[in-house]
């Protein structure tokens, strides 16, 4: 009987509780059937695979604007292809504000370009300049439009905010129900360290990481959960690099606080040391927070095992290697202060924490489930449509051979970006097809999904993004500023 469009028979389920034997039956783009055996007209083969959700990667930089009208080199075609190849089905990438401007053009601009997606999409509102006009008018706006999170930089000129600044965003987001991630690290102490490393003639990529170390994002850390904490409002750190850091985060939640951990595959696997190879080459592994060595790599699986750190997300932010639009935007010659931040990993995500986690026996499968789809799906007003395999949530699912030894590069990244900082490493667990509400997006590696089959996920209001109503006695100064 053809009470299904597709079939997905004879592999093993993956959610973030479960593993079981069962096919799925799908119909009209949603999972309409779990059971031990079904039939239908079209059936794609998962003997001997495991069936996983889609991969949700909730930070990433696809296409994002820049000041001066240029865009990131990673396409929403690339991008998506890159996805697609790697597991993922669903992103949240960010619009952003540049100072002096609102928020409601760049973000129709940046909803214009998204029309050529291949996967799911939402956006972070990047916030850089929070006038009036931006907490009272526009924030109000776009989060009734379904773009229900705030991103902030407490560094790096000339998006970062001072606490002053923060303060305000927060207190929008909280009178909106909207959530916040903040990029933590220290404005004045990292310009002050890269001055005076600069002063002394060292110039070289290394010296990123001596410009930014642990105590950079550490404190700044503490002083995010600390004024989230005054206005009483919900936020994820991004990108946690070491456990020194986490522990701030493990101690707010001890205390009830309603903060929660990102991290990315580049804080389990790279080190400062990569940015010290010759030449040039040190720029491939630049990104802030920086790498950091491998004790923290242990550091990080506690984290993780310990619940603290719950996402990771690839913050895939390429700059080609070989591009005057890249790396080398300032010449091969740049110092650290003049290259641009970032490394890519929308295919790699999957791959590496699979084979770093599961393989390597350090998660079980279940929760490499949890870290790459049904948390962020949950933390970020997503759930249960996407992040699941459910009856009622939309088919999105990754066939996985957990077995298949795989050497990445950049090839099989199927991005724009001409590079992958994690070229040559062996991975154990790869993914095999793609499926995205329904549709067989990539089989064995082609892509084979169209521009502008992604759709847009509006965001209502969720439970992570309430507030606890504990408030510094029982005043509620968001109201007023
Ligand atoms: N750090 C960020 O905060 N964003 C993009 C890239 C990076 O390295
Ligand atoms: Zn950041
Ligand atoms: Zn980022």
């Amino acid at each position: 009987m053809a009470d299904f469009d597709l079939v997905v028979r004879g592999g093993t389920v993956v959610t973030g509780i479960d593993t079981m034997r069962a096919d799925i039956g799908i119909r009209a783009g949603r999972i309409a059937a779990i059971a031990d055996s079904l039939d239908g007209p079209a059936v794609l083969d998962a003997g001997g695979l495991l069936v996983m959700p889609g991969g949700v990667d909730t930070h990433c930089h696809i296409e994002q604007l820049r000041q001066g009208g240029t865009t990131d080199e990673e396409t929403w075609e690339s991008g998506s292809r890159s996805c697609l190849a790697g597991g993922t089905t669903s992103v949240v990438t960010f619009s952003m504000q540049f100072k002096g401007g609102g928020i409601l053009e760049p973000l129709a601009e940046y909803r214009r370009r998204a029309k050529q997606a291949m996967v799911d999409y939402s956006f972070h509102q990047i916030i850089t300049d929070p006038t009036d006009d931006v907490v009272w008018k526009e924030i109000p706006r776009i989060v009734s439009e379904g773009v229900r999170s705030l991103k902030v930089f407490l560094t790096y000129d000339p998006l970062h905010l001072d606490d002053r600044q923060f303060l305000r965003v927060l207190a929008a987001a909280r009178r909106n129900g909207a959530f916040v991630t903040v990029h933590c690290e220290n404005y004045a102490a990292i310009n002050w360290r890269t001055e005076a490393l600069l002063a002394d003639g060292r110039t070289a990529p290394k010296y990123h990481s001596w410009a930014r170390p642990r105590v950079v994002e550490r404190e700044a850390t503490h002083r995010a959960i600390a004024l989230a904490e005054l206005v009483d409002q919900p936020i994820q750190v991004f990108h946690v690099s070491c456990a020194e850091v986490a522990e701030e985060i493990a101690a707010a939640q001890r205390r009830g606080l309603k903060v929660w951990a990102e991290t990315c595959p580049q804080y389990f696997v790279l080190t400062a040391a990569d940015m010290d190879r010759p030449g040039f080459e040190g720029a491939k592994f630049m990104c802030s927070p920086a790498p950091r060595d491998a004790a923290d790599h242990a550091g990080m699986w506690d984290m993780v095992r310990r619940g603290v750190i719950d996402v990771v997300s690839s913050d895939h932010s390429g700059w080609c290697y070989d591009s005057p639009r890249g790396k080398r935007m300032n010449g091969a010659e740049a110092n650290f202060r003049d290259i641009p931040n970032g490394v890519p990993g929308l295919a790699a995500r999957l791959p590496i924490m699979f084979s770093e986690g599961v393989s390597k026996g350090r998660i079980d499968v279940t929760e490499f489930v949890r870290l790459t789809a049904t948390n962020p799906a949950k933390l970020f007003g997503l759930y249960p449509r996407k992040g699941s395999i459910a009856v009622g949530a939309d088919a999105d699912l990754v066939l996985w051979d957990a077995t298949k030894r795989v050497t990445l590069t950049n090839a099989l990244m199927q991005q724009a970006i001409d590079y992958t900082p994690f070229e040559g490493m062996e991975v154990t667990g790869w993914p095999v097809a793609t499926v995205r509400r329904g549709e067989v997006a990539m089989r064995d590696g082609r892509v084979q999904a169209e521009p502008g089959s992604g759709q847009f996920l509006p965001r209502g209001p969720y439970p992570a993004a309430q507030p606890r109503g504990v408030l510094a006695d029982g005043f509620d100064a968001s109201r007023f500023a």
